[in-house]
């Protein structure tokens, strides 16, 4: 159809303003807690060969064999009479692609998976025994967990199946409309000395060719004479975790190893990255590979792992000029932990560990947001308190990220070495839909899945006091606009609110309840024990108070 050029002008400014809710005029402002697509997700993490063995065929059951010392697959912990396992268990990408709609059913839109690569095919005849209450021993262990690299290009030989590679696993996850979390290592490869016999990949590295390319020759690090032999100069001669052969940050060539089989995994599918223990290489050694990572996915997410409780340390790795990502939020686990486990601290516990009135990481809404993973003891919390965890976990500023089985309370308590990563397996998984911890965590996931306010929004306490919460989310972007505010229960007996403070008039809408309440001066509603709701308001900002709270919280932030 052809118009004339005054009707067609006078057409597109009614399709504009009809578009545009009155108050997103000009003076309309922004307010959100962080623009990150990825923190819309929330984040399922599996320890790939604990959680379900979909084809057996690939369980490599006499690798290693027939010595008891070096055989890979089921080796029962010793001194844990929790189940616990050293070995192999047989879980796979069959496992997780037989299972993605479990995962993604309960309203998670992202996996994280430990790493895919080659791993040494013998059980490690070095280190100090691995036993009950051990912590960074490795003798008798396996790579079962995969953050021992030895070809970081190849897939290790118990994952795939027949047809299902990496980037199959990749095209289900999405077919699923999901985003793979791929788990790297940067700082070191296998166990490479102590071994009363070498063991072959043990300490080596190979290329994509499958050609030598470092070797520890089972020497400690101060043995290494990376001035003479070639095949030592991958590593630091001092320094490393454990026995673990530890990658030397200023040889270039190994920069140009892992940027080029990450980058590799990158063409094949993973969306984000979780960076292993991020805090044992400089600064620059992140900020270079990250940027490599980033030509070949623009705007790439990554999240690192310090394992450390002081913000001030761990931010720096979230700093535009140091590695440039962000990190698990340990600071607010050690918080969750109280408020939600045994101990059951008020919320109030929570609030310093937020940041919301700035502080010292570049942005703390695009923190990944956990309570316990395979590193440490699983939160010990009784079903409630699960429940209450999750319903922080997906309403509060975060990226939601839930260890396998947490659904229902699978081995609470239990630390690495005792039950923490024990085989999960398709009946469990089966019967997990009428879990109660699992029924609250759908719900509230599905419920954090369709709301901008959630997902991105600023958040403004109200009240984060005993077993009650009450905190609003606030996104203004780009003709999106949402108040959510947030009430939880974590107490015994019901709880009654009446939230004046900030209150905009309108018609709220009851997410989780749902209905629609009319509120003129403040909203009055009555949370169940252990309970949540959300309120929304699908409407620009017009209330003055709350516009001047969140002017300020925008303010505060640090710049972008
Ligand atoms: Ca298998
Ligand atoms: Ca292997
Ligand atoms: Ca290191």
């Amino acid at each position: 159809m052809r118009l004339n050029g005054s009707f067609r002008l006078h057409a597109l400014t009614l399709a504009l303003v009809a578009s545009i809710p009155a108050a997103h005029a000009a003076d309309a402002p922004d307010y959100y807690g962080t623009l990150e697509p990825f923190a819309k997700e929330a984040v399922y993490f599996v320890v790939t060969d604990r959680f379900v063995n979909g084809d057996p065929s690939n369980d490599q059951r006499e690798q290693g064999g027939p010595n008891p010392a070096t055989r890979t697959f089921d080796r029962p912990t010793p001194g844990s009479d929790a189940g616990d396992n050293i070995g192999y268990l047989g879980g796979d990408f069959k496992g997780i692609v037989d299972h993605l709609d479990y995962i993604r059913g309960m309203g998670f839109s992202a996996l994280w998976i430990t790493p895919i690569v080659d791993n040494p095919d013998e059980a490690f005849t070095g280190g100090k025994p691995a036993q009950k209450g051990g912590f960074l021993t490795d003798g008798g262990k396996t790579g079962y967990h995969g953050y021992w690299g030895v070809n970081f290009y190849r897939l290790d030989e118990h994952l795939p199946s027949k047809g299902l590679d990496f980037k199959g696993l990749a095209d289900a996850v999405h077919g699923q409309d999901m985003k793979l979390v791929l788990d790297i290592v940067g700082n070191h490869g296998s166990p490479a000395y102590s071994m009363p016999k070498p063991q072959p990949k043990f300490g080596q590295v190979f290329d994509r060719d499958g050609k030598l390319v470092a070797d520890h020759q089972n020497l400690p690090p101060e043995k290494l004479d990376p001035k003479n032999n070639p095949l030592h100069r991958f590593y630091n001669t001092s320094g490393g975790l454990a026995e673990l052969s530890d990658f030397n940050e200023n040889n270039p060539d190994v920069m140009d190893y892992l940027a080029g089989a990450y980058a590799q995994w990158i063409g094949q599918g993973a969306d984000a990255f979780r960076i292993d223990t991020i805090g044992w290489l400089p600064h620059p050694f992140w900020h270079e590979f990250v940027a490599r990572m980033r030509r070949e996915k623009p705007g790439m997410f990554m999240f690192g792992e310090a394992f450390e409780y002081d913000a001030n340390k761990i931010a720096e790795h979230t700093w535009a000029k140091n590695a440039n990502v962000s990190v698990l939020d340990f600071p607010l686990k050690q918080g969750l932990e109280k408020a939600f486990g045994h101990e059951r601290a008020g919320f109030e516990v929570l609030t310093d560990r937020l940041f919301l009135d700035g502080g010292p990481y570049a942005n703390p809404y695009e923190l990944a947001t956990f309570y316990d993973n395979h590193d440490m003891a699983r939160l010990d919390a009784s079903d409630e308190g699960f429940i209450d965890a999750h319903n922080w976990l997906f309403t509060a500023r975060g990226i939601p990220v839930v260890y396998y089985g947490s659904e229902i309370g699978f081995m609470r308590g239990k630390p690495e070495h005792d039950g923490n990563r024990n085989y999960f397996g398709a009946e469990r998984i089966a019967s997990a839909p009428s879990h109660a911890i699992y029924r609250n965590l759908s719900r509230i996931a599905h419920v954090r899945a369709a709301s901008p306010a959630l997902q991105q929004g600023l958040q403004l306490n109200v009240e984060l006091k005993g077993d009650r919460a009450a905190f609003y989310r606030v996104t203004q972007h780009e003709g999106v606009s949402q108040i959510a505010l947030v009430l939880l229960n974590k107490g015994d007996a019901p709880a009654k609110f009446d939230v004046k403070q900030w209150m905009q008039p309108g018609t709220w809408r009851a997410a989780i309840a749902g209905g629609e309440t009319k509120v003129r001066g403040s909203l009055k509603a009555s949370i169940p024990a252990h309970g949540v709701e959300v309120f929304l308001l699908d409407a620009p900002v017009t209330q003055p108070q709350l516009r001047a709270e969140l002017d300020r919280l925008m303010s505060v932030k640090r710049p972008e």
